[in-house]
């Protein structure tokens, strides 16, 4: 009698256990599904159509602030508003901070704000876009030899 018991307990515990692991399998499905479709998101080809134009001023740079306009438009070449734009300078080097700056839509589809380029040398800005609709696009600008007046 007392094993009988045992092994009903042993059953009952069994399914106990059964369940939160089904439930944690289900999670880790729904998780690489969502990590999926994040990949698709990020990836360049469902913006292929955006075109992507930035400028700094001034040319050639020089140590102090910048200008930089990004210029968003589709493939109508019409302009793509409320995108939110971070802009990040960084230096090649260790031991510099990047410097962050959000652009501001200053105009249909153009963006503008201002870095502060505070040493000279190379340095590398980062568009980080978001779309109103949530797609990403990234951008990399290689600035050289911003001068050191
Ligand atoms: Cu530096």
């Amino acid at each position: 009698m007392l094993r009988m018991d045992l092994n009903r307990r042993r059953i009952i515990w069994g399914r106990r256990v059964a369940a939160p692991q089904f439930c944690r399998a289900l999670l880790a499905i729904s998780c690489i599904g969502t990590l999926a479709i994040a990949a698709c998101q990020r990836s360049d080809d469902s913006v292929t159509e955006i075109s992507v134009q930035e400028q700094i001023t001034p040319q050639p740079p020089r140590v102090g602030p910048a200008t930089v306009v990004v210029d968003l438009a589709d493939a109508a070449a019409k302009p793509v508003s409320r995108a939110t734009i971070m802009v990040e300078a960084d230096m090649s080097h260790p031991g510099m901070g990047p410097v962050f700056d959000s652009a501001r839509e200053t105009a249909p589809g153009s963006y503008r704000t201002q870095i502060d380029f505070n040493m000279g040398g190379d340095w590398v800005v980062l568009l980080h876009i978001k779309l109103a609709d949530g797609r990403k696009i990234e951008r990399q600008m290689d600035v050289k030899g911003v001068r050191s007046n």
